[in-house]
């Protein structure tokens, strides 16, 4: 089998106002704010330098429904200069910028070989990388509530392929308050895919089983911001 780079990031929460920063004195307040912006330009760099295949994120790129049109044509302009280094990128949408909380979009880059860059929030879907071999299976948030098992009705794995589910999740099975696409490890591996791409919790951490695929958390905005809020579940 080949070996093919794919770039996983998550909840990147681009231009998170960073609230209750004013609390402290002498905080470089306009550095920190630029942070998740910059966090994104610097993952876009290393994909280019790294020569990656494909990049995934897996859901929360946006804080929220956007103030203006910049924090959109921010990301606008990173994901042109993958297109423009021929790196195909999926993205799904998390709790923070679930389908029904977004009332503008901006053109992107068009993908015509494996579609949009936002995964459908309608039902799972999958998309095909055919000359990498690579299968992705995801869903986006349709809004910012979702307690049901989405995982659960993720398509089976395409033989032959490298599969790769993007999951925006909690992780937290039976809870009983897990309004963040519940589910477990368990069921996860079970799906037979080869790599979980998971994002929502700020705190990288691989929960793959013995011998099952790596479910991976990953952590963001590193550097930017303060541990405190990077442990944060937001
Ligand atoms: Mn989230």
């Amino acid at each position: 089998m080949k070996t093919r780079k794919i770039l996983h990031a998550a909840d990147i929460h681009l231009d998170s106002p960073l609230q209750k920063l004013d609390r402290y004195e002498n905080a470089p307040v306009e550095q920190i704010r630029g942070a998740s912006r910059r966090a994104l330009a610097n993952m876009t760099t290393l994909a280019i330098d790294q020569e990656v295949d494909l990049v995934v994120i897996a859901g929360d790129l946006y804080d929220g429904d956007w103030t203006d049109q910049n924090t959109g044509l921010a990301f606008v302009a990173q994901a042109a200069r993958l297109s423009d280094a021929g790196i195909p990128l999926l993205v799904i949408r998390g709790n923070h910028d679930a389908a029904n909380l977004m009332t503008s979009s901006l053109p992107l880059p068009s993908q015509p070989e494996i579609g949009p860059m936002f995964l459908s929030e309608k039902k799972a879907e999958t998309r095909i990388l055919e000359d990498l071999g690579i299968a992705v299976h995801g869903q986006s948030f349709a809004r910012r509530s979702e307690s049901g098992n989405m995982a659960a009705s993720y398509p089976d794995p395409i033989n032959g392929m490298f599969n790769l589910g993007m999951l925006h999740t909690g992780l937290e099975g039976n809870s009983m308050h897990a309004n963040y696409a519940p589910c477990t490890p368990r069921e996860l591996t079970d799906k037979g895919y080869h790599y979980w791409a998971l994002g929502h919790i700020h705190l990288r951490a691989n929960h793959g089983l013995d011998g099952g695929p790596p479910i991976v958390f990953q952590a963001t905005c590193k550097g930017g911001i303060s541990t405190k809020r990077a442990r944060k579940v937001a």
